[in-house]
């Protein structure tokens, strides 16, 4: 499936995420990676996963393509050559749940992706159990906000100056934020206010088995940057 990553001020769609959604009932896919994890064969589900994806192939209008891996499939090279057709467009999400025992072991490989054009996002930022390290070690282009931070920002103080803190670190080390989970109109509204330049939730678009773009909010697009 494919969710839209959209800018928040012209309510552009920018990329897609690609979801995986597994067995006949197409369902979620934690606990099918659990049950791989434990066969140990959660590298092949995941490597599976990518040649699915490659074999639909990259987004239209120059969009990116968000993928999810961990970092035993970044080291695989079967893998990196797998992905080399949609390099330029391709951004490697690393999730924060995910514990990495050494970064210097990694940072080769992610070199490698890098040079072929890929680009790097931190995944499921403040919900993980890395404390930010991934972001601090890895340098990503793109740090996905999780959803239990953005969730009802608007109403909560305290989840606003977060962000507000993260959008200054963003700027000063160059990397974008992307605030997951976007459900509602007044969450976007506050995230475009706090200076978060993308987004990507239920509000925007539904994972979807086809390419489509935001069909929310209903509404033109604002004469304002944040409307
Ligand atoms: O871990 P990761 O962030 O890659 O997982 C994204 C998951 O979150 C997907 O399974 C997707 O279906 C789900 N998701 C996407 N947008 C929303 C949203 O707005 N609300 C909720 N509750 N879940 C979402
Ligand atoms: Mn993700």
């Amino acid at each position: 499936m494919f969710q839209p990553v959209v800018s928040l001020s012209d309510r552009r769609t920018v990329g897609y995420e690609a979801l995986a959604r597994l067995g006949e009932g197409r369902d979620l896919p934690g606990p099918w990676f659990r049950l791989a994890r434990e066969m140990g064969v959660s590298a092949d589900l995941e490597r599976t996963c990518l040649v699915a994806i490659s074999e639909i192939g990259l987004p239209p209008d120059d969009g990116l393509l968000f993928v999810n891996a961990s970092a035993a499939t970044l080291i695989d090279p079967d893998v990196q050559d797998l992905c080399l057709p949609m390099a330029s467009r391709l951004v490697v999400e690393l999730t924060e749940h995910e514990h990495i025992e050494s970064y210097e072991e990694l940072r080769p490989s992610l070199e490698r992706w890098s040079s072929r054009g890929v680009r790097l996002a931190v995944d499921d930022t403040g919900a993980g159990h890395s404390s930010l390290r991934h972001v601090l070690e890895l340098a990503p282009h793109f740090l996905k906000l999780d959803q239990t931070v953005v969730a009802g920002l608007h109403e909560h103080a305290a989840r606003r100056a977060l962000i507000a803190a993260l959008v200054t670190f963003a700027e000063d080390v160059g990397t974008t934020i992307i605030a997951e989970g976007v459900e509602k109109r007044e969450e976007a509204d506050a995230l475009c206010d706090a200076g978060v330049h993308l987004g990507q939730g239920f509000a925007f678009g539904r994972p979807h088995p086809a390419w489509r773009p935001a069909v929310w909010p209903l509404e033109p697009a604002p004469t304002t940057a944040c409307g």
